[in-house]
């Protein structure tokens, strides 16, 4: 039996990209850089740091910046985006995962976050799911990010479970591909074109079902 599912937050909970790109528009528009929906794609599941240096390396304004007023228009960046996820309500829970997260619960399975976000915490809170979590994994405290494993092999570890006895859920490939290097079980929900490195892929969170999980996990293990 899977033990444990690790969850990305952005994409695969609930939709918080929308407010990610709408408050990186606002600093590239204060820093006269474009950004458009199809750059944004490439932000996706890469931490704020990575999105910060990807915009001004779009923007051509690579060496333009200290460390010090990169730590500002970070701030500045997040403390809008803050502003956005304050209003956000259960509502926002993307089909399907209500379901999940109350169907592994009651099977004993335990539901740790895998996410790049530092405000995993809070929006898990404003979506009323913190209860159903057995941990989150805490991005500040793993040296690499997505696509690098770092991220999965410490929810397994938060979850208590060896990485072989889990499975990861992700909607980006970056994700998909941290999950793959961390030898566990990874199911994508997007487009096949996108995430086909993932042992199974599905294509909204609707057909994430309890089920699913477990026969992603025996086409492997059993
Ligand atoms: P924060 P995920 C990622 O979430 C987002 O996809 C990405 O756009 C964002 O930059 C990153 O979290 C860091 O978020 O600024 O809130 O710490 O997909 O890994 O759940
Ligand atoms: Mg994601």
């Amino acid at each position: 039996m899977v033990k444990a599912v690790l969850f990305d937050l952005d994409g695969v909970i609930t939709d918080t990209a929308e407010y990610h790109y709408q408050a990186w528009k606002a600093l590239g528009n204060r820093l006269g850089i474009e950004i458009d929906r199809e750059f944004n794609e490439q932000l996706k599941g890469v931490s704020r740091k990575d999105s910060l240096e990807r915009i001004l390396a779009h923007g051509g304004k690579e060496n333009d910046y200290s460390e010090e007023e990169k730590q500002e228009l970070m701030k500045s960046k997040n403390d809008e985006y803050l502003e956005m996820i304050q209003k956000m309500t259960p509502e926002q829970i993307l089909p399907g995962i209500q379901t999940l997260l109350d169907t592994l619960k009651k099977r004993g399975i335990k539901i740790v976050l895998a996410s790049a976000s530092q405000n995993g915490p809070m929006i898990l809170e404003r979506l009323h799911l913190t209860s159903l979590f057995d941990g989150i994994a805490d991005p500040t405290k793993v040296a690499h990010g997505k696509p690098a494993p770092d991220i999965y092999l410490e929810a397994a570890r938060v979850a208590g479970v060896h990485p072989s006895d889990c499975v990861g859920v992700e909607d980006a490939a970056s994700g998909v591909e941290a999950i793959n290097s961390a030898h566990i079980v990874s199911i994508g929900v997007g487009k096949e074109k996108d995430l086909g490195a993932a042992n199974v892929v599905v294509p909204t969170t609707e057909q994430v079902t309890a089920d699913l999980v477990q026969e992603a996990w025996e086409k492997f293990y059993v």
